[in-house]
């Protein structure tokens, strides 16, 4: 096991994963930018060490600068988290030619994924079900395009395959506006990604996102931890998430979960994972995989029992996974509800110093975050500054949880986002469950103030 472990991020996850090191008996080399010079975590470090101004630019992203604070400290492997360099496949190559392990998959496996193309070659010839479209990369001819657009069936979606996350992407109803939208998101894709090649989809219209954790280690082992319903998003940001998903018979996730599996074993695949789904009338389609830890891993960790972040390092360190599919069991139910420094219903950013952080508790009841009364909130980074997650045996008393431990949350000296958490927990259709992936941007149209 490693001696030694260099955080490479920032905020909640760069405690939570101090906190897998401190259990393994692991020491935590922590790296901060000058904004983050007092945040606790980094004051109750063994080592830290500051990598750069509060620009991500100069620090977060700063890979020189992180090299080498893994090796002034003598770290031998660096946790990336999520966000910043967790899935830069070059930051990967750097930090393994650098000496060190990088606590992930290989950087191949990064760059297959980063490729929303490839990615998508891959999960087909490994037998997890995709989206209707084209072939790989759409070519340039437009008879080409056009044949296979009418093939699939309007309406159909562009994506750039440099993309993902909802960036590089138009939706098209109609043959006419077809190689308008082509040329545009190819522009755009060049622009934005150094990567003009788009493919084409099925435009799904109503679906719910769906997503699989897996965790693999180097040995061709690998397991999935059940699914995570992430539906509940604003403009791509994921608000709260909850596991199992509401309504979807278990041997459905079974079947995915076993193809999502094998297709690891098929890639050499290591590390955590998560594939994302989408699912509609019945039916589970391939969008992306994202090659790191997830914001939302806590609701899985909840059900299944499983330390997640633990794992990540275990097998990134050449240990077999602890546990076979087998003893996987998934118990109750799990929401988290994302925490952001934000007006709550016009998400203006509302960073500053809280004056007052009282933090929920009871049975069920987890709180990931690094804040604290007196704690100042940065203007530059992401607004989430933490998560609060509950247990409970059914949906039902998680959710009561949830009211529970949202209603004992003080939050004060910032606009959070908690307002609105609590609205969400006694709405009567996500009360009812498997709400889709437009319904919040519907509800807050309707919840105007
Ligand atoms: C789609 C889709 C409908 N049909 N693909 C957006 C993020 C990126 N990961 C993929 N996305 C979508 N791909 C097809 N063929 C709708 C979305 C989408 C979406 C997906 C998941 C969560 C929220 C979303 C919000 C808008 C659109």
């Amino acid at each position: 096991m490693f001696k030694k472990i260099l955080v490479a991020n920032r905020g909640e996850i760069a405690l939570r994963i101090q906190r897998a090191c401190r259990e393994l008996g692991i020491q935590a080399v922590m790296v901060y930018s000058e904004a983050d010079r007092e945040a606790k975590y980094v004051k109750l470090a063994e080592e830290a060490v500051c990598i750069g101004p509060a620009q991500s630019a100069l620090s977060y992203l700063n890979m020189p600068a992180i090299i080498s604070a893994a090796e002034v400290t003598d770290a031998e492997a660096i946790h990336p988290g999520y966000g910043f360099l967790s899935e830069n496949a070059d930051f990967a190559e750097r930090v393994e030619k650098s000496g060190f392990q990088f606590i992930g998959p290989t950087p191949e496996s990064i760059r297959m994924m980063g490729d929303k193309v490839s990615a998508k070659q891959a999960m087909i010839k490994a037998g997890v079900p995709c989206v209707p479209g084209s072939e790989g990369e759409l070519p340039d001819d437009p008879v080409q395009i056009r044949r296979i657009a009418k093939a699939v069936g309007y309406p159909v979606i562009i994506k750039a395959a440099g993309g993902g996350g909802g960036r590089g992407m138009r939706v098209v109803h109609t043959e006419a506006a077809l190689l308008n939208a082509v040329t545009m998101t190819k522009a755009e894709a060049g622009a934005a990604f150094g990567n003009p090649a788009v493919y084409l989809e099925k435009f799904l219209q109503n679906p719910r996102h769906i997503e699989i954790q897996i965790l693999a280690d180097k040995y061709k082992n690998a397991v999935y931890l059940g699914e995570r319903d992430c539906s509940m998003q604003r403009r791509h940001q994921k608000v709260l998430e909850e596991a199992p998903a509401p309504g979807i018979a278990r041997r459905l996730i079974e079947r995915l979960g076993d193809r999502c599996v094998s297709a690891c074993k098929k890639i050499g695949y290591r590390g955590a994972g998560t594939f994302e789904f989408l699912y509609e009338d019945g039916e589970f389609y391939f969008i992306e995989m994202n090659t790191r830890v997830q914001v939302e891993h806590p609701v899985t960790e909840m059900i299944t029992g499983v330390d997640i972040v633990k794992t990540q390092i275990m097998v990134a360190a050449g240990e077999k996974l602890p546990f076979t599919q087998r003893q996987i069991e998934i118990r109750g139910h799990a929401i988290e509800c994302r925490v952001n420094a934000e007006d709550p219903f016009k998400f203006i950013p509302s960073p500053g110093r809280i004056t007052m952080w009282h933090a929920p508790g009871g049975p069920g009841v987890r709180v990931d975050s690094h804040i604290y009364t007196n704690y100042f909130v940065p203007s530059n980074y992401d607004s989430m500054i933490g998560k609060i997650i509950v247990h409970g045996d059914t949906r039902e008393q998680a959710l009561a949880r949830m009211r529970t431990a949202l209603g004992e949350t003080v939050v004060e000296g910032i606009n959070t986002n908690i307002a609105l958490h609590r609205e969400l927990m006694v709405d009567a259709k996500f009360m009812a469950g498997g709400t889709n992936i437009h319904y919040l941007e519907g509800w807050l149209a309707q919840h105007k103030r």
